[in-house]
């Protein structure tokens, strides 16, 4: 559906008015912040990479700090709120060898036709800020902090068992191989293990700090510091040694070392020196460990291993039990040995079963625990939980973690914390990233390449198979820095992780050409005050900018920022209108280009704010689309008609004086409630009570002539709480409104909520629903006059009472002299009071009871076509007034 030609005249063309305001802004420099401002609010999302246009997923993404940036910003903040570009990677090279250009030119494109479709959201970035990822003055800091890693010693070269993608021809993190099937995660093709020598950077010495301070992360979602929690993934253990024949000693890793008594054998990872070794003496071994390290990860055979002949002594028990090689015993785990107790895990039952070992049970349920030890067969099947030792000689009876922490001492062994966590390979065999800074020279081994010399550009591309920088002759011959003998350059480029693990500190000072960032400003200006992106990044990149944070911490570069981002947010998806993800497969994706040129970027963002608090998903719908549209048309008619003085065609009413205080209070706690919405990034909430304004003002002006100034209050108050959500329209209004200021550098309304006005909302809701009540069981067709009778205040005396009775509710009111002055009556209201199951609520004293009834008639009026008339206690009728209560008023209905 488009606008229809009767709405444009009425309404606004959002064709004219979007990218009148963008230039508007931008000639303003609304969005630019000086360097010389202190600690600015830090608003961040996710910076995309440059696949060449955007997704809804951006625009939810963008839409939402762009919108706390501008609240931020009109609450009087200064705000730092830039925008750049990951984009180094992969597609680039392969949409380079497609289409027959470089991955250079074809990036620079996509960036050229990001950055417009971001302008023509309405997006407001300090443009001057702008940064790519893959232009030499910022890949020239990778390199040169890379080699401040290394001079920190975080830089590693091992050689390791890679995952190699064969279509992708590159090697993939764990973290980027994907499910159960280990697929690639760019190309979904299936993973392959590849032997080499590669750069690393040693995260894992940062492991427990990694951990720990997640706890601190307050302002992070819980799912997300869970992840990085198991990712990290600590274990708290024991080693212990095994004498293996005639070998020597074998430190085992465990954290079952109260199961020491069960365990049938030993087991060796093939990758283990003291495997190895057996395998020099016996061809069988030696064969089977060749067969494992060719085989697929992802093809685990829990029972495959081979018997080695050996035997280790088990320290506990003295006994001999035999030595197994084993593939499912993982080399760079623990100590790539194990102990293996079939009775209680799972997978050395399987390979006991297998191989016919002996199975023996040490460890049986304690008697509170959910299994009952007669049903126990650890024949059949492991037992893993913790519970009471058996078959352990002295120890039986003991408890699991007793036990764990006792035969450390008693079998010499040592308390051990083991990590999931590995060192973060950051080679690799592609060209399109930056060239790590390494020479290799026969004679000198690796050599950095001087500082002088970075840069270490990247030379033309060249169509190959392989990796480009390979097949680039004249790059990689140079000189050596040592010794000038003739040497290679390293081919390698980093992981573009290391790009994002740094690029909100470039942010600060993009343009610095001394070091990565201005080392003082970056100091004031971060963390990240509130950083939104999506979940897929909660393990990865999340991990790797902390771990970068706290290295450059140690590097004195950010003074005692030891975080990157105080509050994340992620972000939910957008999904089709089918509710399934969009997809090009599935043909229902929406693309945002169509979305702004039929509706406007205005009804964009409003319609996905209003959809769902932001990290919720929600499924894209046309006719919330429609429903976003008509709002914002119907608010700038409102304040359109108004501007032209063709505010209502009511006529005044004697009630006026009331009806311009009850809208005023309304402003005002529309105000307060969206602000505090805002804050706690709760949009949809904020542009709920703003929709309710609105509706309010639009009743106002129909039950009479409104108040100038309230209504104008009203319109402007609508128009700014709207800014941030929907910032063209809201300008367009805020013209109509005679402002020759921007509303995006207005101030933000005052968010001050009246005096008890919760109390007076539930006063009026409570009411109105009562003289529903009323009217629907008796069944009142047509209502002349609806009478309120206020309660006494004895009344109120007595549930103030009652609120503070202790339980002794009719005693305690009848200790009080004025109220025995009201005879049985107080004792029977208090009865009554007592006999409520609902906790008794704090209820307006009678006055302003009474106000709140008299500001809020016209509403009732309205709303049942009577007059409505508010009658203190005095002036009512006494049968009336004796059925009213505190918050209750007595109603009374004339046909
Ligand atoms: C004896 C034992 C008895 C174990 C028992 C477990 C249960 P989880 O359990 O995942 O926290 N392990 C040690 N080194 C290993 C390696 N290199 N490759 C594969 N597995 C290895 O991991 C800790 C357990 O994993 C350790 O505790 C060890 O088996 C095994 F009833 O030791 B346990
Ligand atoms: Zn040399």
């Amino acid at each position: 559906m488009t606008t229809t030609g009767e709405e444009r005249e009425r309404g606004f063309d959002h064709t004219e008015i979007e990218p009148r305001w963008q230039r508007t802004w931008d000639e303003a420099d609304v969005f630019r912040i000086d360097d010389d401002e202190t600690d600015p609010e830090y608003v961040l999302a996710m910076f995309p990479y440059t696949s060449g246009s955007l997704h809804m997923g951006h625009v939810r993404n963008y839409t939402i700090t762009d919108a706390y940036a501008r609240f931020e910003r009109m609450r009087g903040e200064s705000v730092l709120h830039p925008m750049g570009w990951d984009s180094f990677g992969l597609p680039a090279e392969n949409a380079a060898e497609e289409r027959d250009t470089n991955p250079r030119d074809w990036t620079m494109q996509c960036i050229d036709s990001m950055r417009d479709q971001l302008t023509e959201m309405g997006f407001g970035y300090d443009w001057d800020r702008e940064l790519a990822t893959c232009e030499p003055d910022y890949y020239q800091w990778n390199q040169w902090l890379f080699k401040q890693f290394r001079e920190e010693g975080l830089v590693e070269r091992q050689a390791a068992e890679l995952n190699w993608c064969p279509s992708c021809e590159t090697v993939l993190a764990d973290e980027q191989v994907e499910g159960e099937e280990e697929l690639c995660w760019r190309c979904d093709t299936p993973i392959e293990a590849r032997e080499m020598d590669q750069w690393f950077f040693t995260i894992t010495d940062y492991a427990e700090e990694l951990l720990e301070d997640l706890d601190d992360l307050e302002g992070w979602p819980n799912n997300v510091r869970e992840m990085q929690r198991n990712w990290i993934g600590k274990q708290e253990g024991a080693s212990v040694a095994f004498e293996v024949g005639d070998y020597g000693e074998v430190d085992i890793f465990t954290t079952r070392l109260d199961t020491i008594h069960g365990a049938t054998f030993f087991s060796l990872a093939p990758g283990h020196p003291v495997a190895q070794e057996i395998a020099q003496q016996n061809d069988e071994v030696a064969e089977y460990i060749e067969t494992a390290e060719q085989a697929d990860e992802d093809e685990l055979d829990v029972t495959s291993g081979v018997f080695t002949g050996e035997y280790a002594t088990n320290p506990a028990t003295g006994e001999e039990i035999p030595v197994y090689v084993a593939d499912y015993v993982l080399t760079d785990v623990g100590t790539g040995a194990l102990y293996a107790v079939p009775a209680h895990d799972e997978r050395d039952h399987e390979f006991a079963t297998h191989h016919d070992i002996d199975i023996v049970q040490v460890v049986e349920p304690t008697d509170d625990a959910d299994a009952d030890p007669e049903d126990i067969d650890v024949q059949e099947a492991a037992y893993p939980e913790d519970g009471l030792l058996v078959n352990s000689g002295e120890f039986d009876g003991l408890a699991s973690a007793e036990a764990r922490d006792r035969f450390v001492e008693e079998f010499d062994g040592e308390h051990r914390t083991e990590y999931n966590l590995r060192d973060w390979g950051i080679s690799r065999q592609r060209y399109w990233g930056t060239p790590i800074p390494m020479i290799h020279c026969d004679d000198c081994g690796y050599v950095e390449v001087p500082d002088e010399d970075l840069p270490v550009e990247l030379p033309e591309f060249v169509h190959t198979t392989g990796n480009p920088l390979d097949a680039a002759e004249e790059w990689k011959q140079v000189d050596c820095p040592d010794c000038g003998a003739d040497a290679v350059r390293e081919t390698d480029t980093m992981d573009t992780f290391v790009d994002s693990s740094w690029y909100f500190l470039r942010y600060t000072s993009p343009e610095m050409d001394e070091a990565p960032f201005d080392a003082e400003r970056a100091s004031d200006w971060m963390p990240v005050d509130q950083y939104v992106g999506g979940i897929e990044h909660a393990v990865m990149h999340l991990l790797y900018a902390r771990f970068f944070t706290k290295v450059l911490d140690d590097l004195d570069m950010v003074d005692g920022v030891r975080e990157p981002f105080t509050n994340l947010t992620n972000q939910g998806m957008v999904l089709g209108e089918d509710g399934n993800k969009m997809s090009k497969s599935l043909d229902n994706g929406v693309s945002p280009q169509r979305i702004i040129e039929e509706y406007g970027a205005d009804t964009a963002r409003l319609f996905i704010m209003e959809a769902a608090q932001p990290e919720k998903e929600f499924a894209w719908s046309p006719e919330g689309v429609q429903s976003a549209h008509s709002f914002l048309q119907n608010v700038y008619t409102l304040v359109s008609a108004y501007a032209e003085g063709e505010a209502g065609t009511a006529t005044d009413t004697e009630n006026g004086a009331d009806i311009a205080d009850y809208v005023a209070r309304e402003i005002d706690a529309t105000a307060a409630n969206a602000t505090a919405e805002f804050e706690d990034f709760r949009f949809n909430h904020a542009l709920q009570a703003v929709r309710e304004l609105v509706s309010l003002l639009r009743r106002y002006q129909e039950a009479t002539t409104p108040d100038a100034d309230t209504f104008e209050r009203g319109l402007a108050t609508a128009a700014k709480l709207l800014a941030p959500v929907a910032p063209h329209a809201a300008e367009e209004m805020w013209a109509e409104l005679g402002h020759d200021d921007l509303i995006a550098e207005a101030e933000w309304p005052a968010a001050d909520a009246p005096a008890d006005y919760e109390m007076e909302r539930r006063l009026v809701e409570n009411t109105r629903e009562d003289i529903r009540d009323i009217v629907e069981t008796v069944g009142i067709e047509d209502p002349q006059t609806i009478t309120l009778a206020i309660a006494p205040g004895w009344k109120h005396r007595v549930l103030d009472l009652a609120r503070n009775a202790d339980g002794n509710v009719v005693g305690t009111v009848m200790q009080d002299e004025d109220l025995r002055e009201q005879g049985e009556a107080a004792a029977d209201f208090a009865k009554e009071l007592a006999g409520r199951a609902q906790s008794l609520d704090e209820q307006l004293p009678p006055e302003r009871e009474q106000a709140a009834l008299e500001r809020a008639a016209w509403l009732i009026e309205r709303e049942f076509g009577a007059d409505v008339v508010v009658q203190g206690p005095e002036e009512a009728d006494p049968d009336l007034v004796g059925k009213s209560g505190p918050g209750r008023p007595a109603i009374d209905i004339e046909e």
